[in-house]
């Protein structure tokens, strides 16, 4: 089990400090996680401090956006299946020890608030951070400040930003890992990927093109296309309801879904279940991995809206 942070403060403490009436609040769960409870005249979203996890976005009187794993674990040490993982400081298995957890540290560990606040438009924003530490270089050996910042509003806006805060550089890669929640996904397609090229799973170059304009999911996917910094668009023809999917600062997106089989191999996530979600992701990997020198830092944002 990684312990990477402490909880820093208790829920008293929270809503004392960083509570904005009933548009924000701190509670713990079931399982001991702190999580903030965002709701304002646009939208509901949950984020949990443990991975700065977002776990729902809700706008008003619209179905919700993301998809949750009803067998998810909310445990520290396992990462939580479903709404926005983050994958920092690498994406997938590490790349040279598969020991070290897949998909990086940062879901794995408890972020601290910096601030909360509400804008003139009515979004509500909060403001988390992790800082590297002992534990964090057992695994990575390199000083760090990361900043999550999620909106919420019309559309849900999550930034990650990293700055190398040592005297050597790093690479890194890394996701904003959604999974988005559908009504089945053979009622789905995915528009803003044609003509792109794509590394198929784990192969070594990208030697596939995407030529149909709009992508369908009849079986396993993880696409890795490359050079790609557009807009995707998920059609939802039986709800009738599109989810557009903008980023910032990212010229990867990856399409996942595990399908029938590999299901049966993840446990947490119910054999049928992988049906109800679609990942389209925003990444920096490949030849989008950030190189960061002393005092450098980098963003990387989704932007996530019904329309
Ligand atoms: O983004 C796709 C992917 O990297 C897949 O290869 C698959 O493993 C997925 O992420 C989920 O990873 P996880 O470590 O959360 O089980």
């Amino acid at each position: 089990m990684y312990k990477l942070t402490e909880i820093a403060m208790s829920i008293e403490a929270l809503n004392h400090k960083f509570g904005i009436g009933s548009r924000l609040t701190f509670e713990e769960d079931e399982n001991g996680l702190t999580l903030v409870k965002i709701s304002n005249n646009a939208a509901k979203a949950v984020v949990s401090l443990y991975g700065a996890h977002v776990l729902s976005y809700q706008p008003t009187n619209e179905k919700e956006v993301l998809w949750l794993s009803r067998a998810s674990k909310f445990e520290v040490g396992t990462p939580i299946r479903g709404g926005i993982p983050l994958c920092f400081p690498w994406f997938g298995p590490h790349p040279e020890d598969a020991s070290k957890p897949a998909h990086g540290f940062a879901r794995l560990a408890e972020w601290s608030v910096c601030s909360t606040s509400n804008n003139n438009e009515g979004e509500t924003t909060l403001e988390l951070e992790l800082t590297s530490n002992s534990k964090t270089k057992e695994l990575w050996p390199y000083d760090f400040y990361a900043r999550l910042t999620v909106t919420v509003g019309e559309k849900l806006k999550v930034d990650l930003s990293f700055k190398n805060t040592g005297d050597k550089a790093f690479t890194t890669s890394d996701a904003l890992h959604s999974y988005f929640n559908i009504s089945t996904l053979s009622s789905i397609s995915i528009d803003g990927l044609a003509n792109h090229t794509y590394y198929d799973g784990f192969e070594k170059e990208p030697t596939h093109k995407q030529e149909a304009p709009l992508l369908t999911i009849s079986k396993e996917e993880n696409r890795r296309y490359i050079n790609h910094s557009g807009k995707c668009t998920i059609a939802d023809q039986e709800w009738n309801r599109s989810i557009g999917v903008e980023k910032l600062g990212s010229n990867v997106t990856v399409v996942w879904n595990p399908w029938q089989e590999t299901t049966k191999t993840i446990g947490d996530i119910e054999d049928a279940d992988y049906i109800n979600f679609i990942c389209v992701e925003a990444a920096n990997a490949y030849n989008d991995s950030v190189t960061l020198q002393p005092s450098e830092s980098h963003q990387i944002s989704t932007i996530i809206a019904i329309e």
